[in-house]
């Protein structure tokens, strides 16, 4: 059996190097040459512990293979981006492109996957677009116990930085437009999910990789509320965390300088602009965290405030610990802020980057070691929680000025 992986980004290069190590024949698609050209190299355009490693090992096996044109599979997984637009609405464009690159090389009998995460509805949108491409074709649209292409929405859940885990061990929501679709859909992820295959329809798996992001989103407004009111009553909300969590039905997440990422940052707007009027607590959740970098912000100027010549370091610009994704980052967003201050010296510390992104043009900011902070800056922010920072002697921060969103320190 051959599988074509289209879109060989965060979600999609794993994938397809998971199933070619079970020995299947895997064609990767995407539309960048420079992703294309280091995968067949047998090296990773993206950092996620351990794919280095099996991506060498399923090209050199010859196993996968990645082009930047369309080949003939049995089936075809869609692992493309699903940014939201300005209106908060979901950018559909990236899935249209993709199913309208697979559309001419499509054949009967194949299996078509979507696993984007999806507002409800897009599963059936792909279909009307491969449909349209390929009048010669039956679609489960057309005709639900028997179609030429099968359809499903299959969606990821795998957390960066444990995806070749997360990749086999989580169970997986299969929704098919018929339950015939389902079942061949099942077919190809049981050849790598350990985890359970859970049958559903198109709309409901969709629905439901929306739900668990929104669920996260919603807890971590929650503790980053608490963060707020706990300041204005002088707290310290670790501790108060510590403390309710030792109840047996509670279990407060951690509060940060907000939620980034492409995922729990995005999804749950795709609730909200679906059911406006009823999405009332998902819309204030997502307000509350696209609250916190501003508030972080203000505390770190306000610290800086105190110097005459202040140099305030940064720690961190990845949305979350121990990865390089800059996409969505709060962190980023607030070094940027700081960059462009007038007055302020800013130093970066990214363990995981070789060089601050085009953001920072135009500023002074530079990108130093962990040491090099230590040695020049006077206010320390920690944007986020990588293991370089936890490992820094307690004594070091505390002779510092320190603003800690992430409760290392
Ligand atoms: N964060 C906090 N406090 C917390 C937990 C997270 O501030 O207690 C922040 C992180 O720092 C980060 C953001 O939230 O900025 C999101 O991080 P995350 O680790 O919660 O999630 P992601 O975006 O890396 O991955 C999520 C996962 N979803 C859930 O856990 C429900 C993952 O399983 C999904 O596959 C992924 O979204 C996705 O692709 O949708």
């Amino acid at each position: 059996k051959t599988i074509s992986v289209v879109g060989l980004g965060y979600i999609g290069l794993p994938t397809a190097a998971v199933i070619a190590s079970r020995g299947l024949q895997v064609i990767g698609l995407d539309v960048s040459e420079h992703a294309v050209k280091t995968i067949n190299e047998g090296n990773v355009h993206i950092v996620e512990p351990d794919l280095d490693i099996v991506v060498r090992s399923v090209v050199n096996s010859g196993n996968l293979k990645a082009t930047l044109t369309a080949e003939k599979a049995d089936a075809f997984m869609v692992a493309v981006p699903t940014p939201f637009k300005d209106d908060y609405k979901a950018d559909l464009s990236y899935i249209e492109s993709a199913a309208k690159t697979i559309a001419p090389v499509l054949e009967k009998g194949n299996l078509v996957i979507l696993e984007s995460t999806s507002p409800v509805g897009a599963t059936e949108e792909m279909a009307k677009w491969l449909a349209e491409a390929r009048p010669d074709l039956s679609f489960p649209q057309q005709n639900a116990s028997n179609p030429d292409i099968n359809i499903a929405h299959c969606p990821e859940r795998v957390l960066p930085g444990h995806v070749l885990r997360e990749l086999v061990e989580n169970d997986r929501v299969i929704g098919g437009m018929s339950p015939a679709c389902s079942e061949k859909a099942v077919a190809l992820y049981k050849t790598f999910v350990k985890g359970e295959c859970l049958i559903t329809n198109a709309r409901t798996a969709e629905m439901a990789k929306l739900t668990e992001n929104s669920f996260r989103d919603v807890n971590i407004a929650f503790a980053n509320e608490l963060s707020l009111i706990c300041d204005k009553l002088d707290i310290n909300v670790w501790e108060l965390i510590k403390l309710a969590n030792r109840h047996p039905r509670v279990n407060i997440l951690n509060p940060g300088p907000g939620v980034g990422g492409h995922c729990i940052a995005v999804d749950p707007w795709f609730i909200v602009s679906s059911a406006p009027e009823e999405a009332k607590l998902i819309k204030q959740a997502r307000l509350v965290n696209d609250a916190k970098p501003e508030y972080v912000f203000n505390q770190i100027t306000k610290e800086a405030d105190e110097f005459k010549r202040p140099v305030v370091a940064c720690f961190g610009l990845a949305f979350k610990a121990d990865i390089d994704d800059l996409r969505e980052s709060p962190a980023l967003d607030i070094a940027v802020k700081l960059a462009k201050q007038e007055g302020l010296e800013v130093l970066v510390v990214e363990p995981n980057i070789d060089a601050l992104p085009n953001v920072f043009e135009g500023t002074n900011a530079k990108l130093v070691s962990v040491e090099q902070a230590f040695e020049e800056a006077k206010v320390m922010s920690i944007l986020v929680d990588h293991s370089e920072f936890k490992n820094v002697d307690s004594e070091k921060w505390a002779a510092k000025v320190v603003i800690d969103s992430r409760g290392i320190v």
